[in-house]
């Protein structure tokens, strides 16, 4: 199945052998409207579209090249071939034609701090398959460049812009119209902190967490129509540079999202008791008139969206914050 899209992306294209190496950065991305739900799970095809702003200082810069031994470096570390790490992305390496003796060694530098709880396959995919459209030469379009790295993983579509963009779910069923874009808003006066609850590894990875909420959960049901109402909402506040709407929007999007997730069996509850006790600050600060919304994904730590005007008095009450944006 990924492998047809591969073909179909690189039919004109010609791979051979060269001693080049395509190297390429691509940024982490924050979903202000989630994904959450697969209508194809082998071609990690959403169930509803979803938009997010990539995180310009976090990502991963990935060297390709051919090699005759496969070979991972992660942060100048080398990875062992039994590690699922290894496996999953020489597995996704495997979908794209190279000369027959040849493999790849592939290097990755990560600027994602460690421990802060954020998903790295989004920048990773994203990286490589921009990394491998440099060493072929290939000169893929942006929507092919998004297509494949969905292919790794569904988040990774939305890594390859800077500022805001939008992976359109498509209605085809081989995913060609499933790609995302990047979007034409700007909001300066927006401000983005990480509030680390737990670095922690997650007992329910977000592939299968999905899967049983889109099984299990009655309230799931009602997803799709929240999302379409919320992109909606979202585009007219980002238009307007209207930054307590985006982060009313982007609170209840994630809100609803966990919900549905609570609402699984067995539950998928990401939420920890200091989670909970951060929500409560936001909304107190709110209370008192600032700006500070937050957003979270398959995972108990916060990411607080604020006005730059307020970002003081955030610090004050996050000391921990980690800024991102
Ligand atoms: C998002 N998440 O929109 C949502 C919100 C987590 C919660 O995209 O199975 O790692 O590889 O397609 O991309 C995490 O999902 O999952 C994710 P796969 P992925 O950011």
């Amino acid at each position: 199945m990924k492998k047809k899209t591969v073909q179909t992306l690189l039919a004109d294209k010609q791979t051979v052998y060269t001693d080049k190496i395509g190297t390429a950065f691509a940024p982490v991305n924050f979903a202000l409207i989630k994904y959450w739900g697969k209508r194809d799970i082998a071609l990690n095809i959403p169930i509803t579209s979803s938009l997010s702003v990539s995180i310009p200082q976090f990502g991963a810069e990935t060297s390709i090249s051919y090699a005759k031994t496969p070979s991972f470096s992660l942060n100048n570390t080398e990875i062992d071939q039994n590690d699922p790490i290894f496996t999953r992305f020489f597995d996704f390496l495997a979908l794209f034609p190279h000369p027959a003796d040849m493999t790849y060694a592939v290097k990755s530098l990560s600027t994602i701090p460690v421990g802060a709880g954020l998903a790295s396959s989004a920048s990773g995919f994203a990286a490589a398959v921009k990394a491998l459209d440099r060493l072929n030469e290939w000169k893929l379009s942006t929507t092919a460049l998004s297509i494949l790295a969905r292919l790794g993983s569904g988040s990774a579509s939305r890594s390859l812009f800077d500022g805001f963009s939008q992976w359109h779910a498509g209605t085809q069923a081989d995913g060609m119209d499933s790609y995302a874009e990047a979007l034409p808003y700007t909001l300066p006066d927006l401000r983005m902190g990480l509030v680390i609850v737990s670095s922690q590894k997650k007992k329910i990875g977000s592939t299968e967490g999905m899967k049983s909420t889109a099984e299990t959960s009655i309230l799931y049901r009602s997803w799709a129509e929240k999302v379409r109402i919320d992109l909606a909402n979202m585009h007219l506040a980002l238009q307007s540079q209207d930054l307590d709407t985006v982060g009313k929007i982007a609170e209840s999007n994630a809100l609803g999202m966990h919900a549905t997730m609570i609402d699984t069996w067995p539950p998928v509850l990401y939420w920890q008791p200091e989670t909970v006790r951060n929500i409560h600050k936001i909304h107190a600060l709110r209370e008192k008139g600032l700006s500070v919304y937050f957003t979270m994904d398959a995972g108990p730590n916060l990411k607080v969206l604020f006005h730059t005007a307020h970002t003081t008095a955030v610090q004050k009450a996050f000391p921990n914050l980690h800024m991102c944006l």
